[in-house]
């Protein structure tokens, strides 16, 4: 691992896991007044999807963005200027974390409403078609939301009208403190994506520089055969915790959903668990110790710098 775009997506992948880690400490701290959805353990997508947009394409994202916001804007402090609600924020403290977009960074629209960006990535696929103009539409959902009829509506849209787009579902299996097993049955989206004849792909393992060959395809299909595709990725949420409740003998397991992750500290590492559910150990399995090292503090002193 030496060339400039592996060392560049390895600088974006700790970049957006540092900046979290670094969020969570204030956050641990109760400095903000908003409720911010940490996405520890979901960089891999983030900065895949980063990597394979040109100037064309859109990104529509829902709730749990900060991920996206990180690996597009690349600013830790107007990210964090945003969630303190300043007007120095990256959309001048008025959007704050949960329908924070971006139109510089061609993040054009982002929603708290569950499904409810899935319809207005349709009309901005609609709204490329008419006017002829270039790009794909990928727009963000999760395992929760895509309970919603609006999932099913505009899958069916874009294809009736042969619109190209990537649906991403980042499916962590819960939706609140719901795990998929208590609320549902299996939504077999692979199935559910053939009968309106749209393509379907799994991605999971965390591993960005798969992740980024595979999209760049699935992109490229999306955009010839004019469909949409839905790419459900698995991963998990990391930072999750068990809490001592009466009758839980090793203790509850509690997915936080939004708010802090009590057990994450900055002063550990970029690490947060040895295993491929975590993005930055299955990066960090590309490089030599030292390298990793060298690349990780350097990641770290550039952010610290700009947020003293
Ligand atoms: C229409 C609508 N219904 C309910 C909610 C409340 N709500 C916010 S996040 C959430 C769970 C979403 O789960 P999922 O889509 O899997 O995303 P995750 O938080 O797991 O990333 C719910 C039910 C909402 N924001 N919008
Ligand atoms: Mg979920």
């Amino acid at each position: 691992m030496g060339n400039i775009m592996d060392i560049k997506m390895a600088e974006n992948i700790l970049r957006i896991r540092f900046s979290q880690i670094i969020i969570n400490e204030r956050y641990k701290n109760n400095e903000f007044k908003i409720p911010i959805h940490l996405a520890l353990g979901h960089e891999a997508i983030a900065a895949s999807i980063d990597a394979i947009m040109d100037e064309n394409d859109v990104l529509v994202l829902h709730h749990r963005n900060i991920h996206y916001n990180l690996a597009r804007a690349k600013t830790l402090k107007a990210q964090l200027d945003e969630y303190y609600l300043k007007k120095e924020g990256l959309a001048k403290g008025q959007l704050g974390s949960m329908n924070l977009a971006n139109e510089a960074e061609n993040i054009v629209y982002t929603s708290s409403i569950l499904g409810n960006n899935l319809a207005v990535a349709s009309g901005l696929a609609l709204g490329k078609k008419v006017r002829g103009s270039k790009g794909v539409v990928v727009v963000t959902t999760g395992d929760g939301a895509i309970e919603e009829g609006s999932f099913y509506e505009n899958l069916l849209f874009l294809k009736s009208n042969e619109l190209p787009a990537l649906i991403l579902i980042e499916n962590n299996e819960w939706s609140l403190a719901t795990h998929i097993k208590e609320r549902r049955c299996t939504i077999n989206i692979d199935k559910f994506a053939q009968s309106v004849d749209a393509k379907y792909e799994k991605l999971s393992g965390n591993d960005s520089f798969k992740y980024v060959e595979r999209l760049i395809e699935l992109k490229e299909l999306a955009l010839l055969n004019k469909t949409p595709v839905c790419v459900e990725v698995e991963l998990t949420t990391l930072g999750s915790w068990y809490m001592k409740k009466k009758g839980y003998p090793n203790g509850k397991f509690i997915n936080y959903h939004a708010g802090p992750a009590p057990t994450i500290n900055l002063s550990e590492g970029p690490v947060i668990k040895e295993s491929n559910e975590d993005p930055v150990y299955v990066l960090k399995t590309y490089f030599e110790e030292e390298k990793f090292t060298e690349i990780s503090d350097k990641v770290l002193m550039l952010l610290e710098e700009k947020i003293r």
